[in-house]
């Protein structure tokens, strides 16, 4: 759980911020990219990230103004990414002016449990990263690009001037490797040759007598 407001603020604008970048690269026709038609579209997943931060926090004596339904989800990519960063806003004002520290060890319930505030805000981020995962895979499907969050993602890893600087880490090695298997095979087959001549010689040298006997 977060004992202090401070700590759960900064990781907040990390987790918020990640959130943001994705939403901001949606479009409103990947809004509607589904695994099945059982589950929840792309856009149902972003637009319950928007929703979650009022309906999560509503559990708490906490007042801002946010969406807090889910359903039905809005037509545009726009709009869900404006009003994410509205609610998120809205949600880190409530927590300046109306909580302290304190507030973070009062007990609410939540989910048929009695928990911290601090837990509940733990909650909130753990849930956000949860649906976070779903939506990449969803993106991936629509074919948007997708950022990383907790380290770098593909479309990073394969950015060219990344790529050139993991070619540059590898070329020695190969280079090296290629060098030494050259001269690997050039020293066996001088090794081989040198024995075939030394076989010859020693053979001739020792038939030598018999050959010139046998004559
Ligand atoms: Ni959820």
């Amino acid at each position: 759980m977060f004992q202090s407001l401070d700590s759960f603020l900064r990781s907040w604008e990390y987790e918020a911020n990640a959130t943001q970048r994705l939403l901001k690269n949606l479009t409103d026709g990947s809004l509607k990219q589904e695994i099945t038609s059982q589950n929840w579209t792309l856009g149902r997943i972003a637009w319950h990230t928007v929703a979650a931060i009022h309906i999560i926090a509503s559990n708490t004596n906490l007042t801002f103004e946010a969406p807090s339904e889910d359903w039905p989800v809005p037509t545009t990519a726009q709009f869900i990414a404006d009003s994410y960063q509205q609610a998120s806003d809205a949600f880190v004002q409530a927590l300046k002016t109306q909580w302290i520290d304190k507030t973070l060890e009062e007990r609410i319930d939540f989910l048929g449990q009695k928990i911290p505030n601090g837990s509940l805000l733990m909650f909130l981020i753990q849930h956000q990263a949860h649906h976070r995962g779903q939506m990449t895979v969803l993106m991936r499907q629509a074919g948007l690009p997708v950022l990383g969050i907790y380290g770098p993602s593909k479309e990073e890893h394969s950015h060219p001037k990344k790529q050139k600087n993991l070619l540059e880490r590898r070329e020695p090695v190969g280079f090296f490797c290629y060098i030494y298997l050259i001269k690997g095979w050039k020293l066996y087959s001088f090794l081989g040759s040198l024995l075939k001549y030394l076989k010859s010689y020693v053979l001739n040298y020792i038939f030598a007598d018999f050959k010139t006997t046998a004559r």
